[in-house]
C-alpha cells in the first residue's frame, strides 16, 4: 500500500511493541489456540496511540499550532499524550454525561483543554471540525484518515515478527473503522490478506454491521450501547472498502455479553478493559469462534487466532460494578 506520509521516518514513534501471548484461559473457553495482542499496556491506554501518534507527528511536521480531536474517550487521550511530546497545545472535545471523571483528568494532566459538547461523538465531532477551522488548528479524527491506518498497520507487521506463519484470524472491535482499516492496511502489506477478520460490535453502536448488510454507509438513528467507544453513528468509507480487499465476518453481541466478557477477563487474565474492548472478547466468551470454526470461515485450522485486546480508559472496578447492575448481570456466578 502506498505510504501516506510525506517523507521516510526517522523519528521514534510514540507507540510500544506490546506482548502477543498465548492465553491458556481464554484458548480452554474458545477450543483453539488464543494469541492475545495487549494494546491496553500501550502509553495512552489503546492501540489509538499507533495512529494517532503517527498523524500527530506528521501535522508536527507541517507546522500545526494546535490539534483538537472530538473523542469517545481514548483517541483523545492518545492525541493529547501526542500534543504533551509534541510540545503543542491541544483541545479535545468530548460528549458530555458518557465521558468519566477519570478520562477528563486525565486529558487535564497532560495538558490538554477539555470541552464536553453533544450527547453522543457525532456531535462533539461537529464542535472539533468547526473548532479546527481557525487558523494553524488541525482535526484529529479518531479513525477516519490514512496516516492513522498506516499507524494502526504497525501492529500486524509486530504480529507478523512474533509468529512468522498467518493466524487463522484476526479479532478486533469497531468502532469508526480506523483499526480494521490499519489492520487490513497490514495485511495487505504482510501479504496476509487472505487471514479473515471477526469484526465485532455491540447493538446500539452496530454502525459496521448495518452498513455491510446495506452494502452502503448506514447512520444508526442514536448509540444505545454502554460501548460508548464504539459509537460511531456512520463508519469510515474506507471500512466499507476494506470488505471489498479482505474477508471480514461481522458479528454483533449484546452488552451483556461484551460486559460479562469484561469481567471473565479479569478474572481469567486479571486485567480490566472496557467494554468496546469486551465486544472483542466476547468473540471467545460468547461462543462465537467456536461457531465460526464449525462453520469452516476461518483459514488454516488449528492456526492461533489473534485477538486484539484493544483496551480503553474508561473504565474502574466502580464503573464495571455499575454496569453488571443495569444490565442485570450483577449477581451471575461464573
Ligand atoms: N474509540 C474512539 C472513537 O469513539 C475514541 O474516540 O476513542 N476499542 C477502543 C477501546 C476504542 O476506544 C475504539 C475507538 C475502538 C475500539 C474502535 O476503533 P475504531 O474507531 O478505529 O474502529 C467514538
Amino acid at each position: 500500500m502506498e505510504r501516506a506520509s510525506e517523507e521516510c521516518d526517522t523519528v521514534e514513534p510514540f507507540h510500544r511493541v506490546t506482548p502477543l501471548l498465548e492465553s491458556w484461559a481464554l484458548s480452554r473457553v474458545a477450543g483453539m489456540p488464543i494469541f492475545l495482542k495487549y494494546e491496553n499496556v500501550q502509553p495512552a491506554g489503546s492501540f489509538k496511540i499507533r495512529g494517532i501518534g503517527h498523524y500527530c507527528q506528521q501535522m508536527a511536521k507541517r507546522g500545526c499550532k494546535r490539534l483538537v480531536c472530538s473523542s469517545g474517550g481514548n483517541a483523545g487521550i492518545a492525541a493529547a499524550y501526542s500534543a504533551q511530546k509534541l510540545g503543542i497545545p491541544a483541545t479535545i472535545v468530548l460528549p458530555e454525561n458518557t465521558s468519566s471523571l477519570q478520562v477528563v483528568r486525565r486529558l487535564e494532566a497532560l495538558g490538554a483543554e477539555v470541552q464536553l459538547f453533544g450527547k453522543v461523538w457525532d456531535e462533539a465531532n461537529m464542535k472539533a471540525q468547526e473548532l479546527a477551522t481557525r487558523d494553524g488548528w488541525v482535526n484529529v479524527s479518531p479513525f477516519d484518515h490514512p496516516l492513522i491506518w498506516e499507524g494502526h498497520a504497525s501492529l500486524v507487521r509486530e504480529l507478523k515478527e512474533s509468529l512468522g506463519t498467518p493466524p487463522g484470524a484476526v479479532v478486533l472491535a469497531v468502532g469508526g473503522g480506523g483499526l480494521l482499516a490499519g489492520v487490513v492496511a497490514g495485511l495487505l502489506e504482510v501479504g496476509w490478506q487472505h487471514v479473515p477478520i471477526v469484526a465485532m460490535e455491540t447493538r446500539g453502536t452496530h454502525s459496521f454491521n448495518a452498513a455491510l448488510q446495506a452494502g452502503r454507509l448506514v447512520t444508526l438513528p442514536d448509540i444505545t450501547s454502554v460501548a460508548k467507544s464504539l459509537g460511531a453513528k456512520t463508519v469510515a468509507v474506507r471500512a466499507l472498502e476494506c470488505a471489498k480487499q479482505c474477508e471480514i465476518l461481522s458479528e454483533v453481541v449484546e452488552d451483556r455479553e461484551a460486559v460479562r466478557a469484561v469481567q471473565r477477563f479479569l478474572d481469567d487474565e486479571r486485567m480490566l478493559v472496557e467494554p468496546a474492548c469486551g465486544a472483542s472478547l466476547a468473540a471467545v466468551y460468547s461462543g462465537i469462534l467456536r461457531r465460526l470454526q464449525d462453520e469452516g470461515r476461518l483459514s488454516l485450522a488449528g492456526a492461533p487466532v489473534v485477538v486484539i485486546v484493544c483496551g480503553g480508559n474508561n473504565i474502574n472496578s466502580q464503573q464495571l460494578q455499575d454496569l453488571k447492575t443495569q444490565l442485570g448481570c450483577a449477581e451471575e456466578s461464573q
